[in-house]
């Protein structure tokens, strides 16, 4: 395992808690990853704080996103399950690769822009996110990062971060100083939209519940939001940009069953819109509900559960200890 390719992601512990986009975008593709690469998969709780948290929610949250993984099929006895504030080596490389970022690099991070459009007091923690993003990719000589659409502009920064460091740092050095990541965003699923408004991404903090289907939501809240689903009133099952509810129901449908989002609208033909919703409730319902179960019991086994984040950081640390130790030398801070 140590000889593989080194893959790394993380989730945030906030809004209501993992959903069904970050699943499919995300967790779903480290657990097929997880065979071909070392893996490390981290609660990234430092993001969450770059907007306001309750601290007694945090704590909860970050517990859920580690018994959500595992859940989901992350094997902790191969890959890493941890809290990245266990690992302090992210904060200290994502203050020197901050030193090294452009101001009008991170003023164009979409994300920022949105998320700060929210809010009065903006923390510059929001700003500078993505200069921690890089840290804890860049920290593990990371090769992939399996990641939905919406990361792609924070993976560019953190080659980009790479490459300058290397360059600035360590060009005549035999090795580089940095591995520069690839991205990896998955087919189909790769941004799931919001049922109550589906030209916007569903997602874990948005204002409006009914929009985002959740990890932890039971069957017959899944299949309420889904019946509400917003469509059209075209009355026609199929994969176009100008049914964008549709075609997230069907894309939906798509990654449960591996079959094309097409194949699944000629499955539907001639039916209704009930029938699309129901059948894509249906099948969200059977995925979901194992999954929920298990982070029930994970969540009663709070010894277990710190025990897999205790051993997971030692490694985690050891390994980001290296890569902070060339780092720091070759920018020329005094050694320990
Ligand atoms: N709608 C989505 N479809 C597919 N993938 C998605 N991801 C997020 N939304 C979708 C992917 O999930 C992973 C973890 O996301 P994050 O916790 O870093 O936060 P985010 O990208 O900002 O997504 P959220 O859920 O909207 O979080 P909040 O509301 O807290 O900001 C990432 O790989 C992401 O691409």
């Amino acid at each position: 395992m140590a000889s593989q390719p080194i893959l790394f992601s993380g989730v945030q512990p906030t809004g209501g808690g993992i959903m069904l986009g970050n699943y499919m975008g995300a967790i779903r593709n480290w657990v097929k990853l997880q065979d071909s690469y070392n893996c490390l998969f981290c609660v990234v709780d430092l993001h969450a704080v770059t907007v306001r948290q309750e601290p007694a929610r945090l704590r909860e949250l970050s517990y859920r996103n580690a018994a959500s993984y595992i859940a989901c099929g992350i094997d902790p006895e191969r890959s890493l399950v941890f809290m990245q504030s266990h690992v302090p080596a992210h904060a200290e490389l994502a203050w020197l690769l901050t030193c090294n970022t452009w101001m009008g690099e991170l003023s164009r991070m979409t994300q920022f822009k949105d998320k700060s459009a929210k809010g009065e007091n903006i923390g510059t923690g929001l700003f500078t996110y993505p200069s921690l993003m890089a840290a804890d990719i860049l920290l593990y000589q990371t090769k992939i990062v399996p990641v939905g659409q919406d990361q792609k502009q924070h993976l560019e920064l953190a080659r980009d971060l790479a490459i300058r460091m290397n360059n600035t740092y360590a060009a005549k050095a035999k090795e580089p100083l940095l591995t520069v990541p690839d991205v990896y965003i998955p087919p189909v699923g790769a941004r799931i939209m919001s049922l109550s408004d589906p030209l916007k991404k569903m997602s874990k903090s948005d204002d409006d519940p009914a929009g985002t289907v959740f990890l932890m939501d039971t069957d017959a809240e899944i299949e309420k939001k889904f019946k509400r689903a917003v469509t059209d009133s075209m009355n026609r099952i199929a994969v176009s940009d100008e049914q964008p509810g549709v075609k997230n129901l069907l894309t939906i449908q798509s990654v449960i069953t591996g079959e094309s989002p097409e194949a699944c609208a000629a499955a539907l033909e001639g039916q209704g819109y009930a029938k699309l919703k129901g059948r894509t409730a249906e099948l969200v319902i059977e995925t979901l509900r194992p999954i929920r179960e298990k982070v029930h019991q994970l969540m009663d086994d709070k010894t277990y559960l710190d025990g897999v984040l205790k051993r997971s950081a030692e490694a985690a640390s050891a390994r980001a200890e290296k890569t902070i130790s060339r780092v720091k030398e070759a920018m020329g801070f005094v050694t320990r």
